[in-house]
């Protein structure tokens, strides 16, 4: 209990300096230029109706509202951003932009997140990796910035919990200091094989760049019994900071997964990374 509180202070501390340097410097920059959003061609659909609504914004023409699968919590999480008429009527040409702050009071700093794809019919997906929990009197919390048509410019608070296990844990590196380590697995899987899904993102001032030429090495592990499992699969990079593995569940129960974080076959990761997996 006492490692966890001062894990959780000595990070808030870090990237409260990291942030603090940032402001005081003023130099990166978190600004992403417009263009024409990446349009989604895989086969595949949304179901608006199955989301929850995180909150919505009216302007003059449009209705922009945030959407989410579940409430949102601290890993790498996908948002859906919708913009119709104010008759709700899909608006097929917007052109959407965003970003995403914590204000945490006294500092602020951005978090990873990818370019917006454009799912059509005025909906868009963003994908975040909230890097830490809204926390009580320290600022707003994370703030979600859309910019619509290059003109109007939208800020919706977002609920950020804290995720329960962890999923989006920091670790130092050899070489690329401080990387915030996402795993994509559900809190609760199946028994069998399946792929396991990481995303990497290293901190540059206060730009969080997807980091790639890693590997993550899986190990899977059952506490109670003391065994873990054959066939699981190093996660392997696939580009934009994601990589994917194989991990084996060989019963129901309470299982961890162990990542180390490997480059040029050495391992690099400073201490091992510990995510909990309830096995239904
Ligand atoms: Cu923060």
């Amino acid at each position: 209990m006492k490692s966890i509180y001062f894990g959780k202070v000595s990070m808030l501390l870090g990237i409260a300096c990291m942030a603090l340097v940032y402001s005081l410097t003023g130099c990166g920059n978190n600004t992403q230029t417009p263009k024409k959003n990446p349009i989604d061609t895989a086969v595949h659909t949304v179901d608006i109706n199955a989301l929850i609504r995180i909150a919505d914004t009216t302007l003059t023409d449009n209705k922009v509202s945030v959407f989410a699968q579940d409430s949102l919590t601290s890993k790498n999480e996908t948002i859906y951003i919708q913009v119709t008429g104010l008759d709700g009527a899909p608006t097929t040409d917007a052109l959407l932009d965003y970003d995403v702050v914590m204000d945490m009071g006294m500092v602020s700093h951005g978090g990873p997140y990818y370019p917006l794809v454009d799912l059509g019919n005025g909906l868009f997906k963003a994908e975040v990796v909230f890097i830490m929990a809204n926390m009580d009197d320290m600022g707003e919390g994370w703030v979600l910035h859309t910019i619509l048509n290059k003109k109007d410019s939208l800020s919706f608070l977002l609920p950020i919990a804290e995720a329960k296990p962890a999923r989006t844990i920091p670790v130092g590196t050899k070489d690329d200091g401080q990387v915030f380590v996402s795993l994509l697995l559900p809190n609760e899987v199946q028994t069998g094989a399946q792929s396991i899904g990481f995303t990497l993102h290293r901190m540059d001032h206060n730009v969080f760049p997807p980091l790639d030429n890693y590997t993550v090495e899986v190990e899977s592990f059952m506490p109670d019994m003391d065994h873990g499992s054959p066939n699981n699969e190093t996660a392997i990079g696939e580009g934009n900071g994601r990589y994917n593995g194989k991990v084996n569940f060989t019963m129901k129960g309470s299982w961890i997964i162990k990542a180390n974080l490997f480059k040029n076959g050495e391992k690099v990761s400073q201490e091992e990374l510990v995510f909990p997996v309830e096995v239904k």
